[in-house]
């Protein structure tokens, strides 16, 4: 459904909103500060409840905001539509939390510099147990973009992970990530799996699936502040 008055729709509020901070951020793009740029952990191919996931990923940014110095935490989403960028949107909005620190962006991970404008050193993948390419979602992307070498950089340093764990990856100097986009890390994380088709089901458990999750943003947080220290 197309609204005519979109300009003035209340309903458009957060597109609006969006634009004019992601065209904000692009212009101060040149100045070169570190950024983790993440997709939403577990809500898609994984199901996780999205209501429970925006909770989680507020709650987690507020811990780690002052540990960033001057760099920048990026929630990203390919979909215009992202149901998770606006949820988390509507939740910072209410809460003070500094915008040039945190914010959202809609666009593929892969090409935040070349297709968007926006600097991000260092991104997170929503990997699988056995880190391994394709399976589709934000990991096959991302392997996908970096070339074959991200997965025996990978293999170097682990060869599965457990739920709410990350690795961190360092991009090599040849890989198209480092030359087109600027990124110097990859950091894996394992979320928590809702989904009965995919390895070590929760069955509906929220309050370790909650958790999970929890463990999975500190653990990639933490690895994003030892990457810029
Ligand atoms: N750029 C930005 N965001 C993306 C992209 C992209 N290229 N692709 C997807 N997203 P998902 P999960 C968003 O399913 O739920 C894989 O098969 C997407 O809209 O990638 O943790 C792995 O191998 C959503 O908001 O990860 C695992 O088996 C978010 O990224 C499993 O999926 C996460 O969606 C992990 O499932």
């Amino acid at each position: 459904s197309v609204c005519k008055e979109e300009d003035s729709c209340p309903a458009h509020s957060d597109v609006r909103n969006n634009e004019k901070l992601d065209s904000a951020h692009k212009t101060s793009a040149t100045e070169n500060v570190p950024a983790l740029a993440f997709p939403s952990i577990s809500t898609a191919d994984f199901h996780f409840d999205l209501e429970k996931a925006s909770n989680i990923i507020v709650e987690k940014v507020e811990e780690y905001i002052n540990e960033l110095g001057n760099a920048r935490l990026v929630l990203v989403d390919i979909s215009p539509n992202s149901k998770i960028l606006a949820s988390v949107r509507r939740k910072i909005a209410q809460r003070n939390i500094d915008s040039s620190k945190f914010f959202t962006f809609v666009g593929d991970i892969t090409q935040l510099y070349s297709r968007g404008g926006l600097q991000c050193n260092v991104i997170a993948n929503a990997t699988n147990w056995r880190l391994k390419p394709g399976g589709g979602g934000v990991n096959a992307a991302i392997f996908s973009a970096a070339g074959p070498e991200l997965e025996s950089a990978t293999k170097e340093r682990a060869t599965s992970l457990q739920p709410g764990n990350a690795v961190v990856v360092p991009i090599s100097s040849t890989s198209p990530l480092f030359i087109r986009e600027g990124v110097t890390h990859v950091v894996h994380v394992l979320g928590p799996n809702m989904n009965p088709q995919r390895p070590d089901c929760l069955k509906n458990d929220y309050v370790k699936g909650c958790n999970v999750l929890r463990k999975a943003y500190s653990s990639l947080f933490g690895a994003f502040v030892s990457i810029i220290r």
